[in-house]
């Protein structure tokens, strides 16, 4: 797990990494969920697997209370097994061809989560690629998409308690692209 690039921002740690993201101890670590929170595959079927029964079961619950989560919105739950606080399920858009409002929905989930986190008081949060995967949005824009998040959201929340933002990735060619992005960016 080799940290890569790291930026401080108005003394906000954004860091780009590698690696399982259920391995993160983050005090939140997102998940790239569905409406339904159903977790299948990609990040939210390692979160569910690693995480152990109380996650989806915690997921079931969540929808049973407050019905589906809009694209672009987010739902909070515990950790089960995983070593941060909190799970913030945000769902990204699934990408059809780019005329859907896919950026904006992606821009409204990644910061929907960092929103979420500031206001639980947290200070660290784990981020992946949301959409990227088997929501197929391409992961070029995604990246430049989440870069730029990071910073909006930091120069809109001048007191925020958040204090690192880790953009946590498995796959090579997307920490890749997020690392371009945040040094094009900081
Ligand atoms: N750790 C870090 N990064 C990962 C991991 C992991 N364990 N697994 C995948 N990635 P995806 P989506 C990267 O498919 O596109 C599920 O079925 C991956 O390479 O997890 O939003 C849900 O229930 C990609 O760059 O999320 C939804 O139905 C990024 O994480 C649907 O998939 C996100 O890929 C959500 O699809």
């Amino acid at each position: 797990s080799a940290s890569e690039v790291v930026r401080i921002f108005r003394n906000i740690t954004i860091r780009v990494i590698q690696d399982d993201i259920t391995a993160e101890k983050s005090d939140a670590i997102v998940n790239a969920a569905n409406n339904h929170l159903m977790h299948g595959g990609g990040v939210a079927g390692a979160i569910s697997d690693r995480g152990g029964p109380m996650v989806q079961k915690e997921s079931t619950q969540w929808v049973r209370e407050h019905g589906a989560v809009p694209t672009g919105q987010v739902a909070v739950t515990g950790p089960g097994r995983l070593h941060c606080k909190y799970i913030i399920h945000a769902v990204g858009p699934i990408y059809h061809n780019g005329r859907s409002h896919e950026s904006e929905l992606l821009e409204e989930a990644v910061m929907s989560s960092l929103e979420k986190a500031h206001e639980l008081g947290l200070q660290s949060i784990s981020i992946p690629a949301i959409s990227s995967g088997i929501f197929g949005f391409p992961k070029p824009l995604c990246a430049k998409i989440m870069a730029r998040c990071t910073k909006n959201f930091i120069e809109s929340h001048p007191e925020t308690t958040i204090k690192e933002i880790r953009l946590t990735n498995y796959d090579t060619p997307t920490v890749t692209l997020m690392e371009k992005e945040v040094v094009a960016l900081y």
